[in-house]
């Protein structure tokens, strides 16, 4: 239990948890609904109960008082950092390879059972609301409404078993419709069944559009730049060098950065661009569209009359991509914040276990990096506060690792549902209730496939105890493969490569065995 006893230098509100070695008497309880919030894209950097400078200057405090009565994971990890896969791992409790959603794409072997399906024979009434984004219907949920594909922010088209398959626009931001759909399901859910309701919103994904009500906010604030804003990957492997999410040669000034004035002059070449922009514009009413040409125009006019160029260009257009993210990262929290004032009101506290998560981690500037994918902690991590009703302590903070295959085995636990053999997560349960399981994980298995792909990050697989990491680089055929080794104590920003140093053999020997052992047991088939 070392890891947990560490010195909390981040939180110092929350206690530390340290688990009890013996284990406290089983009781039967009754089954707790279940709430699950996800967010696309939520980096733990920009949720002020983690601390990270960032979030000092844009608060969460609606998230944050998830975390005061609950607890925050600060070691909680996804297995394949991009949607779809770790969606697949919610709702199977299985690694990619083992419920077949290695990529974005097509992957899901339906015949795997989707978790809501057990807790409805158990009685449940089920539901889904927002980004669905499994390439597979709606599984084992009473209630449905979700968007189309990765959604819209501006008047997004859901569907629900009502609409007989087809997509219906609806007048309003993302954010706040899913809240609605939310509160609906539990307004007319049948109240004599236990219920689970995952809320998956679609912000604050690409290309960060906020609400009209915040696209003034945070306007003359300087966020803190990453150390490793300027990083050249000198120690690294080829993957970092040849991936394409540098927000300074990536990230787009029309589309993603929002300066329209630019999209008619001719420097401006980026087609795609122009177009995702034009149709992310063309979807807004008349009054959304002047709110927002009046928000943006005269600061985009400032920013061209400057002609920036090089790292002050790099330094504005960063300062954009923040205050956008943390807008759309605003109403997240307001929505939150409505979302449990509902279930004070209705006297649901106590009797429901409520998460808060992320599909992913996401770089803010770190390495110079937008998006996610890598193994790298900003992006591997991600944000995981669960207030459990029934914890013998409120606001600690764990520090035992754990993924998002756990979400699954957690919630039957939940519902007092035995956890299928095949399923290969671990309930978080034990741990919330500070007991320490004998055979807790002292690794973590990540693997991600998505190459050739967008933003081009090669494939890679690899290992990470509490302190060391190693990965793994192995590409399409013909690329040559490679390995990295960090030591996350004395470098926590990754920068230095130990792969291959003397002083460093017996650990990479150590996990070097891991990651083989991993590959057996788990029976992967491509690395
Ligand atoms: C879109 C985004 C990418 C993003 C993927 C996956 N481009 O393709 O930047 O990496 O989704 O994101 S966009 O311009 O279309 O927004 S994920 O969260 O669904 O995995
Ligand atoms: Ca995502």
């Amino acid at each position: 239990m070392k890891n947990s006893l560490q010195a909390s230098v981040l939180f110092t509100p929350a206690l530390l948890f340290s688990a009890c070695v013996t284990k406290p008497q089983q009781q039967v309880q009754k089954p707790l609904n279940i709430i699950h919030i996800m967010t696309d894209d939520h980096s733990w950097q920009t949720i002020s109960a983690y601390g990270h400078p960032i979030s000092k200057l844009a608060p969460t405090p609606n998230i944050d008082r998830l975390a005061a009565e609950g607890v925050l994971f600060r070691q909680a990890f996804v297995e394949n950092s991009l949607s779809t896969p770790s969606r697949a791992c919610l709702m199977t409790g299985l690694y990619s390879h083992q419920n077949g959603q290695r990529r974005l794409g097509k992957g899901i072997d339906t015949t795997k059972v989707f978790f809501p399906e057990l807790l409805q024979k158990q009685g449940y009434q089920t539901g889904v609301v927002g980004k669905w984004h499994m390439q597979c219907e709606p599984k084992g949920f009473d209630f449905y409404h979700v968007l189309w594909d990765q959604g819209n922010y501006y008047n997004p088209e859901f569907k629900s078993p009502e609409s007989n398959g087809e997509y219906i626009k609806e007048e309003g931001y993302a954010t706040t419709l899913t809240t609605d759909h939310a509160l609906h399901f539990l307004e007319t859910r049948p109240k004599d069944k236990p219920f689970c309701l995952l809320v998956h919103h679609k912000a604050p994904h690409r290309n960060w559009m906020p609400d009209t009500k915040y696209l003034n906010l945070y306007e003359d604030v300087e966020f803190p730049y990453p150390e490793t804003f300027q990083d050249d990957y000198a120690t690294r492997c080829e993957a970092a060098h040849k991936q394409e999410m540098r927000i300074e040669d990536n990230m787009t000034l029309v589309y993603d950065l929002k300066v329209d004035e630019l999209k008619e002059t001719k420097e401006y070449k980026d087609e795609w661009g122009r177009k995702m922009w034009d149709a992310s514009l063309d979807r807004m009413t008349d009054v959304q569209r002047k709110t927002w040409t009046a928000a943006y125009k005269p600061s985009n006019e400032k920013m061209i009359a400057k002609k920036l160029k090089g790292d002050d260009l790099l330094k504005w257009k960063y300062q954009r991509y923040l205050k956008d993210y943390l807008r759309c990262i605003k109403t997240i929290d307001d929505e939150v914040g409505r979302l449990l004032d509902y279930l004070e009101k209705e006297g649901l506290m106590e009797n429901t276990i409520i998460v808060y998560t992320s599909d992913q981690g996401f770089y803010m500037g770190e390495h110079g990096w937008f998006d996610k994918r890598f193994m790298y902690e900003e992006s591997f991590r991600t944000p995981l506060i669960i207030r459990y009703p029934k914890a013998k302590q409120k606001g600690i903070v764990c520090d035992e690792l754990v993924q998002n295959i756990d979400y699954a085995p957690t919630y039957l636990a939940a519902a007092n549902i035995e956890q299928p053999v095949y399923m290969t997560g671990k309930s978080l349960i034990p741990l919330m209730n500070g007991e320490m399981p004998k055979n807790w994980r002292q690794y973590l298995y990540y693997h991600y496939y998505d190459y050739p792909a967008i933003h081009q990050v090669q494939r890679h697989d690899g290992v990470r105890d509490e302190r060391y990491k190693l990965i793994h680089f192995y590409g399409e055929k013909g690329e040559v493969n490679c390995n990295e080794l960090y030591d996350l104590k004395t470098d926590p920003n990754e920068i230095n490569n130990l792969y291959g140093q003397t002083e460093y053999v017996d650990i990479q020997q150590r996990l070097l065995k891991q990651l083989t052992q991993f590959r057996t047991t788990l029976q992967i088939d491509e690395y």
